[in-house]
């Protein structure tokens, strides 16, 4: 990086300075025509109208006349028009909340696992119908439209894809949100395999065009990095600190529209991309140096250029830090530059704003609000941090220790000193208190202390967001329990009202009416569709659990899902999946705690008691297992795991002792896209993390609503959709937590598991032998060694249950009619997980405000 002076004064001529002023909004004088002042009208919901509308955008914006379009053409029209629809509504809606001065949801988040946007976008606005007619009589196809949309991948998992519904229900349920988030030129990686082994392309998502942002240069925001910190007596003799960084980058916001269903409303998300400044690119021009100014302009563009794929370990990498702090920057500046008063008073911004931190990772906006207020605002200390705690809440999403961030104080002294600075004193005056609290006991306030000293000098960015945040909040009720007891227990000792449980959600539109029209269709003959948006009331489907009629349907409906699926999976991947198999799905991101190799075990078992004579092949329930996981590139467990997952498939889809028997299909490049497709078909939900480890889990919810049956451990969310849909229904297995931190204490030997075990035994022993590597008998040391030496899951300790629990599985689906029952119960029993509940838990609980309506 060039190490620059901040340049003053290196402004454009008057004449060429494009008008950036983003305050002075509107007309220069009173506009006369009538239509000036209202927003656009609404294009007609008829199929004529949408036609029109249609071939309107194709000429327009594409340049093209219907029989020379591509598809790509044709999406990107379709794409237009539908967004015409919501545009009013859009403006409508940011009319309508600042006008009620409401107080805003600033979800702030690395990530949004966003989907296609365009089937939701359809349903939002009700236009399926009108769109599938419509375009018929063009002689299109929606479906083939749809399917050219590059869904954004612009996160990793759970996460992400928990903030993306999260947006979805705060829209559906009239609440004002900005989501506010990084718009990453690449997203998470696309997966391919080669030779069974991942091999890792970046996400063009991109490169065909995006219809769906609205970029907003005018409106870019400066972000200062670097430098030092200065101390000066103003005149009024106070001393005030003034940060003098060394380089800058502008943050250009892009707005994506996020409809409420059928509601009107349109929340916006909106995405910071990282461009260089014109003062920065000019310094160097200035100096003669073209093809430095041009590296100038790549370094600062970096920021937003690729998403993390870490999704447990952060690395400490400082691009990392460096996209933290833009996008919460850009953030914080935005909301209090263009969506406030211009003559607001900041002492009142916990009104107008509460900032959810989605993780650790948007921690920085901490300090970041302490700046603005003292060093831009002049704010006492005392002031700003009364605003700042009261505008900040903490959600945790993790328990694994090696998952909460520290950054080196070198890092952030480096590349942010002021900041540093603030955090320092933040850390000082709260272990006065702390000291005030518990006095003498020196050794709980250094624990306490937001400085970690080993293994180098950092600052832990969890206890900073719950020490600056009003709430902190787990992800369901396990999991908060262990983060008060387990993760900051000091912390919850002096602060016992702080901490909070909300369970996690998912937004039953996507995840029930999008991707399962035929089982969203059965549930509103019999019930109404009154669910979509108020899913409890799916309890009502109970006593059709007893209705012969309605059980023969919904067997249907699921066949009908695996029949689109093996449409699918045949095209995509080659993939030929057999019918009339139990549908066992593990979908998730490949991790040692998900213990994919425990699902795996149970495979190579099968196969080694089958291909031994020890099993006779009638004997199996017909079962084929699909995998999807995408592993963190530098995950080299997970990278062999899943190689180990390949070449156990292919011995088991070529062994003939198992034809028709069992098969296990790995689609690669496993995303949301994928879990739409993959869910409906679902008969078993595998959710089988060690105890303790999962901190909620969210596709467990996804295929119990859509009728899979979950065979699990007493982890995460787990938990409460067992007691919920009832033990009937769902296989438990393994150890709870306190027997797994029972266990742990006394020494935990993987070794005797496999001694005692003959079955395990024989399937570790057959992995052992080179019988899925070609003879290499270290092909796979890295997943067996670490599994019977460590095992730090105990994936061993859990196996037998897990197999019992399999039997049992096998047993139930024998009876059809007895698993069908099941199933709709699962559908019944668990409207809770719904993110519409979830929001509306933040709302009363953490956010403490309503609804517009
Ligand atoms: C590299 C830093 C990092 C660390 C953690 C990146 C991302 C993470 C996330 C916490 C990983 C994640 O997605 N966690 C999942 O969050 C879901 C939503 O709350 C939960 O349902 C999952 O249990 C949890 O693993």
């Amino acid at each position: 990086m060039p190490e620059i002076e901040q340049p003053v004064g290196t402004t454009l001529p008057a004449d060429e300075t494009p008008n950036t002023d983003t305050r002075s909004f509107g007309p220069a004088s009173t506009p006369t025509h009538p239509l000036a002042t209202a927003p656009v009208g609404m294009p007609s919901h008829s199929v004529d109208g949408f036609v029109r509308e249609f071939l309107h955008e194709l000429n327009t914006n594409q340049g093209v006349t219907l029989s020379r379009s591509s598809v790509n053409d044709q999406y990107l029209a379709l794409a237009s028009t539908v967004k015409n629809y919501l545009m009013a509504r859009w403006l409508e809606t940011g009319r309508k909340t600042r006008e009620a001065k409401a107080k805003t949801i600033g979800y702030l988040s690395a990530e949004y696992l966003l989907g296609r946007q365009l089937g939701n976008a359809l349903l939002a606005t009700d236009l399926n119908e009108v769109a599938s007619k419509g375009l018929e009589l063009c002689g299109l196809d929606l479906a083939t439209l749809r399917a050219q949309e590059v869904e954004p991948g612009l996160g990793n998992g759970g996460l992400g894809r928990l903030a993306a519904c999260f947006i979805d229900s705060l829209a559906t349920m009239d609440v004002p949100c900005i989501g506010y988030g990084i718009r990453y030129e690449y997203g998470i990686f696309r997966q391919t395999f080669v030779d069974g082994r991942q091999v890792e392309q970046p996400d063009t998502w991109l490169a065909l065009g995006s219809p769906w942002e609205f970029p907003h240069p005018e409106a870019s925001v400066q972000v200062n990095f670097g430098g030092h910190t200065e101390k000066a007596t103003g005149a009024d003799g106070k001393e005030r600190t003034r940060w003098v960084p060394a380089w800058n980058v502008l943050g250009v916001p892009y707005n994506y529209m996020v409809p409420g269903y059928l509601n009107g409303r349109v929340n916006t998300l909106r995405l910071w991309s990282a461009q260089a400044t014109k003062a920065f690119d000019l310094q160097i021009f200035n100096s003669g140096d073209y093809a430095q100014a041009v590296r100038a302009q790549t370094f600062a563009e970096n920021i937003s250029k690729v998403l993390y794929p870490e999704d447990s370990t952060p690395q400490g990498k400082e691009l990392r830090l460096q996209q933290q702090y833009f996008f919460v920057a850009c953030s914080l500046r935005d909301f209090i530059d263009n969506e406030l008063e211009e003559d607001f008073d900041l002492h009142n911004l916990p009104e107008r704003i509460t900032y959810q931190l989605n993780d650790t990772h948007p921690v920085i906006a901490v300090p970041e609000l302490m700046r603005l207020l003292i060093d831009e605002h002049d704010f006492a200390w005392d002031e700003a941090w009364e605003v700042t705690r009261h505008c900040f809440n903490y959600t945790c999403h993790t328990l694994l220790p090696e998952a909460l961030e520290v950054w080196p104080t070198e890092l952030l002294g480096r590349l942010l000193p002021r900041h540093l600075e603030i955090i320092y004193q933040i850390n000082e005056e709260f272990l006065d208190d702390v000291r005030e609290a518990f006095p003498g006991d020196e050794i709980r306030a250094r624990r306490m202390s937001m400085i970690a000293e080993h293994p180098e000098r950092g600052v832990r960015m969890a206890y900073l967001a719950t020490v600056a945040a009003s709430k902190v909040n787990g992800v369901a009720e396990l999991h908060s329990q262990l983060l008060r007891d387990k993760v900051l227990p000091d912390f919850s000792e002096l602060w016992p009202d702080k901490f909070t449980n909300v369970t996690n959600g998912v937004t039953p539109r996507r995840f029930v009416k999008l991707a399962n029209p035929r089982l969203s269709d059965l549930i509103s003959d019999a019930i109404g569709s009154g669910w979509v948006t108020d899913l409890e009331r799916l309890k009502e489907l109970e006593p059709y659990a007893d209705d012969p009629e309605f059980k023969e349907k919904f067997r249907e409906v699921k066949a009908a899902n695996k029949t689109r699926l093996t449409t699918l999976l045949k095209a995509r991947d080659g993939i030929e999946l057999p019918d009339g198999h139990l549908l066992d799905v593990m979908v998730k991101r490949l991790h040692e705690y998900k213990r994919q190799s425990l699902k795996l075990l149970h495979i190579v078992s099968l196969y080694e008691q089958v291909t031994s004579g020890k099993l006779s092949a009638s004997d199996l329930t017909p079962r084929t297992v699909v995998f999807g996981a995408k592993a963190a590139p530098g995950y080299k467990i997970a990278k062999d795991t899943i190689y180990l997952i390949n070449k156990v498939a292919a011995k088991v889809n070529a062994a003939p002792e198992l034809e028709g028997r069992l098969k296990v299909a790995f689609p690669a490049n496993y995303n949301v896209t994928l879990a739409e497709e993959l869910i409906p078909a679902a008969d078993l939900s595998e959710q089988i993390s060690l105890a303790g480890m999962e901190a909620s889990g969210t596709g467990n919810m996804k295929l119990a609503l859509n009728g899979a049956l979950t065979i699990g451990t007493d982890d995460g969310a787990n938990v409460e959709i067992r007691r919920l849909v009832g033990d009937k229904h769902f296989f438990l297995f393994g150890m709870n937590e306190p027997q797994v931190a029972e266990l742990s204490a006394k020494g935990y030997d993987p070794g005797s598991y496999y001694q005692s075990n003959e079955q395990l035994r024989s399937a570790l022993d057959l992995i052992l032998s080179g019988h899925f590597s070609d003879g290499d008998q270290h092909q796979f040391d890295s997943v067996v060694f670490n599994l019977l030496n460590e095992d730090r899951f105990m994936a061993l300790a859990d196996f037998q249950s897990y197999i019992d629990a399999q039997a049992k599985v096998e047993e139930r689906y024998a009876d059809q009619e007895a698993w069908t029952r099941s199933a709709i119960l699962n559908v019944a029993r668990t409207g809770y997980f719904s993110s519409d509940r979830a929001m509306r838990d933040y709302l009363q609980r953490i956010w403490h405000t309503t609804p517009m309506i």
